[in-house]
């Protein structure tokens, strides 16, 4: 009898028997320090029960000469930068830096670089976790893409036309932006989640009175870049998504209790999911109903504020189980589904609801019980979820329709588990976050790799697996396995038609740098600066040489003026911290200063024709 004790974490309608709680037990400790451990893949960190690739069916060979059919972006986590691969095939076809700097390309080293990086906060380094593609009319519209940063709250975009991070917004007011996404359906703002809770402004005092802290909630502009607005609520933000008709974002949020550690943040059974109703905020800052902090309009939405006190709440608080993670909503813009981490369960939210229930109770529309941790859900379109499911290392995949009709707690809608290698977060099927997801393709994106590949010291990457869904009608299959370099976190897939990069750049975006041979030469600009104007092509810089004195300021241009595609040129120089490409009729510039006299060779650095090694010039230094 006591096996059967009622542990439903406080949820009407789910009741977990004992055997189950101990296991959940396990399971936080496994989601805490650590993470996969013996515990759960057997004690040697061998495979234990793991299964390997079928091989029966699907292939994801793209023949040489052949293109990927979809551009995955993946991104980066810590590494700063995001990456695009191409699905099926799963060949890293290049990285785009974001908050980092890139010796590659030069992005953190070129004048523009450098001021889009310092103006974007001047850091060295951010946290991307969340990629999302811009829309319209709810799908993907292939301008630009955008990204949170965890560490430093900001939001990056980067303009899918020259796969090149062009602003960055340090949004004030938040430390740490994590749930980053686009309202949809056409772009209306970028959406950010606060996760770390600070005194509002954070300027000294209240820091020693952790309930005096707050989450807030932000929108920018998605052409200016600027910060909107932002609202105040209670607990930690962590993850969201929006509807599809522009009126709901979601946000999964934990620690309700507002406490500053685990014990404390773990204390209740429950948190609170927010939804946050987007035109009654705009309407409240249009009203004047906000406090104004460094500039922003910020509109309290707290549990106790006036402004969700009437008819239309601007956020309404929803209970969920003890620390959900991610809130994905399914194509057709119907549920919201907020994987349960620490309950086995997704509670499936009904947004058609969501408008006139003031019951929160009421907008559960189902509550699957999926299997141990899950963190994060994808879509094929016809009718089928995936959850990743940390703990147990698997991928469910489910019946939306049966998980509404099923009692909660049921696991009748389970179709089947996958297994992955290990510990995924999330996974992402081919344009799920579209209103007409393409099915056939899934990553899982793991966070261990173990013993997948050739043991490369203790630092190992994680394992992005590529399972065949096809329309949801066949078993999942586990095709591949890709070794990432730390640490995606999500990533998105859109159709290559869809993308439309250009090959070169265009000379009229560069008009006013714009360099020809006639103009390379040096200038003096005052008495110890010079402008120094140099073209590229295969395979001279436009000046054999060039003269500056001892303590000169140099600003050097270099225009590429090759007309043709993938012939890229690099301009280095030794000892000077100078290093960059520049793309064919691209212009850079980069200023430093001229310090020490001496002749420095400057070099080509990509390897542009066979007479590359003898693509040169001087600086010549001359001494004071
Ligand atoms: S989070 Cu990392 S696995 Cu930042 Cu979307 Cu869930
Ligand atoms: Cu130009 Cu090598």
């Amino acid at each position: 009898a006591a096996e059967e004790d009622d542990l439903s974490l406080g949820l009407p309608g789910l009741s977990l028997g004992r055997r189950d709680f101990m296991k959940a037990g396990v399971a936080a400790g496994a989601m805490g320090s650590v993470a996969g451990c013996s515990a759960l893949t057997g004690g040697d960190g061998s495979a234990g029960s793991q299964s390997t690739p079928s091989g029966s069916g699907a292939s994801h060979t793209v023949e040489p000469g052949e293109h990927d059919e979809y551009y995955g972006f993946w991104s980066g986590g810590h590494s700063g930068e995001l990456r695009v691969i191409g699905i099926p095939s799963m060949r890293e076809v290049t990285r785009i830096p974001v908050f980092n700097t890139d010796c590659a390309t030069g992005y953190g080293f070129t004048d523009g670089s450098k001021e889009l990086l310092e103006e974007g906060g001047g850091y060295s380094w951010g946290d991307n976790h969340h990629p999302n593609l811009s829309e319209t009319d709810g799908d993907y519209d292939g301008e630009y893409l955008y990204v949170n940063d965890k560490a430093n709250g900001r939001i990056a975009r980067v303009n899918l036309t020259y796969f090149e991070t062009d602003a960055i917004t340090d949004v004030p007011n938040m430390q740490a932006i994590h749930g980053c996404t686009i309202l949809s359906p056409d772009t209306k703002y970028v959406l950010g989640n606060g996760e770390f809770r600070a005194p509002l402004p954070n300027d000294g005092t209240d820091a020693k009175n952790p309930e005096d802290y707050t989450s807030l909630f932000v929108a920018v502009d998605p052409e200016s870049m600027e910060t909107q607005w932002q609202v105040k609520v209670d607990g930690n933000l962590d993850i969201v998504d929006t509807g599809k008709e522009g009126r709901w974002a979601i946000s999964s949020a934990y620690n309700s209790e507002e406490a500053t550690d685990i014990q404390g943040m773990t204390k209740d059974d429950r948190d609170n999911v927010k939804a946050f109703d987007i035109p009654a905020i705009e309407q409240a800052v249009e009203n004047g109903n906000y406090e104004e902090v460094n500039g922003i309009p910020v509109v309290d939405g707290t549990q106790g504020s006036s402004l969700n006190q009437g008819d239309r709440p601007i956020v309404k608080y929803i209970p969920t189980p003890k620390s959900p993670h991610c809130v994905e909503v399914g194509p057709n813009g119907d549920y919201a589904f907020i994987a349960g981490k620490l309950s086995p369960t997704v509670t499936m939210l009904d947004l058609n609801a969501l408008a006139d229930s003031s019951d929160p109770e009421e907008v559960v529309a189902g509550r699957p019980r999926v299997g141990l941790g899950p963190l994060h859900t994808t879509f094929d379109g016809n009718g089928h979820a995936y959850t990743s499911l940390f703990i147990d290392s698997q991928v469910a995949k489910w019946d939306i329709q049966a998980a509404v009709e099923a009692d909660e707690g049921s696991e009748d809608p389970i179709m089947e588990k996958q297994d992955v290698h290990y510990n995924p977060g999330h996974i992402q099927a081919l344009e799920a976050m579209t209103t007409d997801p393409d099915g056939e393709w899934l990553v899982s994106l793991n966070k261990l790799s173990k013993d997948r590949f050739l043991p490369v010291g203790p630092i190992m990457p994680d394992n992005d697996q590529l399972i065949h869904i096809g329309q949801g009608e066949k078993e999942m299959e586990l095709v591949a396995d890709h070794p990432a370099y730390p640490e995606p976190h999500d990533c998105v897939f859109a159709h290559k038609d869809k993308i439309d990069a250009k090959k070169v750049y265009d000379k009229n975006d560069y008009e006013e740098t714009y360099i020809t041979e006639e103009d390379s030469g040096v200038e003096r600009t005052g008495e110890n600066s010079v402008h120094v104007k140099m073209t590229t092509k295969r395979s001279e810089f436009g000046l054999p040489d060039f003269t500056v004195q001892e303590g000169d300021e140099v600003k050097l241009s270099t225009t590429n003026i090759e007309g043709v595609q993938d012939i890229i040129h690099g301009v280095a120089i030794p000892e000077h911290d100078i290093n960059y490409a520049v793309a064919p009729q691209d212009t850079r510039e980069v200023t430093f200063t001229a310090d020490d006299p001496g002749v420095y060779w400057i070099y080509c650095t990509y390897f542009c024709s066979a007479l590359h090694l003898e693509m040169r010039s001087r600086m010549i230094v001359e001494p004071a």
